[in-house]
Parts: C-alpha cells; structure tokens; sequence
C-alpha cells in the first residue's frame, strides 16, 4: 500500500467535496513554511539562530531570534499564493493584509509561529500552531476585527511539532490527523487517521509553581488530584509538564490527559496566560475533533465570542471526562 502524503490527502478531500481547492493550497502553503520553520529550528547553533531578537512583542515577552524568523518565514510564504486575505501572529501588534501587489483570498490565517519559544535554547519540542478562518465577504481590506470570529468558525486548525520527529496534526473538521516529515524527501506522509483522546486519564499537565494564585475551585480540584487514592478521585495521578504547549497537547492527543493554564492571580487583569485566538482555539478544534473537550473551565472555548484579538483565556482541554470533573469544581460557587 503506498504510503499517503500530505498532498494525496488533501488532494483526497478537495475530490470529496471536504475543502475547497483555496484551502487546499493555503494549508499546503502553511505545511511547507513549517518545513522550512523546522530546518530553521534544527540547526540550532549552527544556525546562528539561538538566543534574544534584543525586541519584545505585543504580549510584552522578549523576542528569541527564531521567534522573528519562523513569523517572517509564515509571512513571506503566504504573501502572494492569492488564498488569503490577512494574517495575524502572536508576534504583530495588528494583522497584516496580504500585500497590495497581490490577489487577496477569502481566508484568514493566524499563528504562533513558535510556540514554547522559551524551550529552543535548551533543545526542547517547539512548534507552530495555526487557524483558518473565513474572511467575511466584505472584507476587501482586512483589519483586526474581521478576525473576531468564535472558534467554532474556524475551517482548519493545526499545529507542526518540531520534537524528535517533526509532525502535523491537522483538522478541516472531519476529524483529527497525524503526518510525519520524511525528511530526505521533504514530504508529510499520513502516519496517524483519525486521532481519538482517551476519555478518561491519570496524567495532568499544570505548572504548579502558580498554585498559591489560584482561585479556590482550582485549588480543591488540584487538591483532590494530588490526594489520589486517599482522596474522592480514588485513583493517583502523574504529572508532566514540557511548558511547551504543542508537545503537552500532543502528548495528550497521543495518549490521553488534561493539559490546565488557568486564571491566576498573578497578574489578576489577565485572564489567563494562553492566547485565545491562536493558540486555545486550533487546539480546541484539534482537540474536539479527536473526541476531547476545551473549556475555560466554565464554558466551551470555541463559543467564545472574542473582543480583541490578543485575548487571554483560561485553558482546560484533553480528555472528556477529565475536563468535565474539573468544570465540576468550578461549578461550585
Ligand atoms: P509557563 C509557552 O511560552 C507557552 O505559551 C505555552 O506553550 C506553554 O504551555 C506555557 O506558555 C508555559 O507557561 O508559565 O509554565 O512558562
């Protein structure tokens, strides 16, 4: 049985009316600026491409070198292929409208161009996550606010994984997929159809050094997690946290979990520390996609209806019947 590429599958889903030929290209666009991301990554030192940028972005973080590269490599591949309308990145302070000298599309895409970015220069997983969203018909002149959408409007979520091995797991709504890079061909090839999150789990993925800035229904869920078989979960629980959301998520993807940001008291203006527009929403999609849950801890993140486009949200996303019993808890008044 050959073996399915990327392109094969797409190819596969425009004949079966799935994605149009726009969205077609636009992921395959997408895919191929990973690729390159993923070479960029690789090098590491020998790269020269370790270390601060020496700028800071709209969410006040310093800029690593790769951060500002992997944003540019995104940039420049999709300026002028026609399938897009404006990008927006965790990196630019607003979006930015495909360049007048091309056509624009009827897409928008959005992106953290690497996430984790805090683990490159210790050699940890890093990725890139992007979202599709349609641009609403009259937006000949992107701006910020045609990105406003709901999650649950997005066409396509995705992220590129940049690990041991550097994979794609992609979703166009019809479930959740997992390509794998061969490298001495440069081609994706279908490695997993059709992810399925476990229902339930023992493993939690949380930074516990917050825990003291939690609020009290977060404290008595973590509480009763730690307590285990002593405790009413009646069941122990091991932790892991990469502190790269990407190589959390996949793990969970692959195995099962709950990976947990929530609101903390730290910095009490800001509603949690992931971003709602590109980071909790294409892994929310992913996410329910595969049979699992994304929630605020109190709603669905994809019915939120965004206000700004850097928006911070609390995250609680993995398997089902985890994220339901941590809602539970956060029910409680
Ligand atoms: P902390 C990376 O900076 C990121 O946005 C996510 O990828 C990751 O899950 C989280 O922040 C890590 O946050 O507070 O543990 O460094």
């Amino acid at each position: 049985m050959q073996p399915v590429t990327l392109t094969r599958y797409l190819v596969e889903e425009q004949r079966a009316g799935r994605i149009s030929a726009e969205l077609r290209q636009l992921i395959s666009v997408v895919v191929r600026a990973c690729t390159t991301i993923s070479i960029a990554v690789g090098k590491g030192a020998l790269g020269g491409v370790l270390g601060e940028a020496g700028t800071g972005n709209v969410q006040g973080e310093a800029q690593k070198k790769l951060d500002v590269i992997s944003n540019e490599i995104l940039l420049e591949a999709n300026a002028w292929g026609g399938h897009l309308a404006a990008c927006a990145s965790e990196e630019m302070d607003h979006c930015q409208p495909v360049p007048d000298e091309f056509p624009k599309g009827h897409f928008l895409l959005l992106f953290d161009p690497l996430d984790g970015s805090s683990n490159i220069d210790v050699n940890v997983s890093v990725g890139t996550i992007f979202s599709v969203l349609r641009c609403p018909d009259d937006c000949t002149e992107p701006k910020d606010e045609d990105f406003l959408q709901p999650g649950r409007e997005q066409v396509a979520a995705g992220y590129c994984i940049y690990g041991p091995q550097t994979m794609l797991v992609l979703t166009t709504g019809h479930g959740t997929h997992a390509f794998t890079l061969d490298r001495e061909q440069g081609l994706f090839v279908l490695t997993q159809r059709d992810m399925q999150v476990p229902p339930a789990t023992k493993e939690f993925a949380l930074n516990m050094s917050n825990q003291r800035h939690w609020e009290p229904q977060m404290q008595a869920y973590v509480g009763d997690l730690l307590a285990g078989t002593d405790g009413p979960r009646g069941k122990d629980f091991n932790m892991r946290w990469i502190a790269s959301m990407v190589a959390d998520v996949h793990r969970i993807l692959t195995r099962g979990g709950i990976f947990i940001y929530p609101w903390d008291a730290k910095d009490a203006s800001k509603a949690g520390k992931l971003r709602l527009m590109y980071e909790a929403n294409p892994m929310g999609m992913l996410v329910e996609q595969a049979g699992g849950l994304a929630s605020t801890g109190r709603e669905r993140i994809l019915d939120i209806q965004p206000d700004q486009l850097h928006q911070r949200v609390p995250v609680f996303i993995g398997s089902r019947e985890e994220v339901e019993a941590a809602e539970r808890y956060h029910a409680q008044g």
